[in-house]
């Protein structure tokens, strides 16, 4: 079992994509063990993107993703992190498949809804910039006991 870090940007927040987007990995079998609206500061932006500092667009991406509210989560799951990876589809919006989050709902790369991480080691730093210990939680479901 793994956990990634998925985060609805600020653009999926704006057109109220939440929702769809939690229920899409909801449905696919994966559990949600946090969760939380937050802004990011500058200084947790550029910890989340490190890997990009220098690049040409690096100064662009940390002012859209610090400019409003974004929906950081943590999921749990049989290879989540590749899966979710599938699930969220390509960077590019050109290459992004119908049937994936931006595939189906992104224009534009630079405003294309939802981070996933993409492999274990940036998933344990991602979750650890966004989320205390005490605020993810792990727990078993038994459906029937609560219908
Ligand atoms: P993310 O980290 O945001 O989930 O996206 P990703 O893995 O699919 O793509 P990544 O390569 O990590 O790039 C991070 C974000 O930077 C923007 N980007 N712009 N050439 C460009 O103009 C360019 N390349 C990347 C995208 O918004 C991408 O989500
Ligand atoms: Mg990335």
């Amino acid at each position: 079992m793994e956990k990634t870090f998925l985060m609805v940007k600020p653009d999926g927040v704006q057109r109220g994509l939440i929702g769809e987007i939690v229920k899409r990995f909801e449905q696919k079998g994966f559990q949600l063990i946090a969760s939380k609206l937050t802004v990011i500061s500058r200084e947790q932006a550029e910890i989340h993107y490190a890997e990009h500092k220098g690049k040409d667009f690096f100064e662009r991406l940390v002012n859209f993703i610090t400019s409003g509210p974004v929906f950081a989560m943590v999921w749990h799951g049989d290879q989540v992190i590749a899966l979710s990876r599938t699930m969220i589809g390509k960077t590019n919006s050109l290459e992004a498949a119908p049937g994936t989050i931006r595939g189906d709902y992104a224009v534009h790369t630079n405003l294309n809804l939802i981070h996933g991480s993409d492999s274990p080691e940036s998933a344990q730093r991602e979750i650890n910039n966004f989320f205390q210990p005490n605020e993810i939680f792990t727990y078993s479901k038994n459906i029937q006991e609560w219908i």
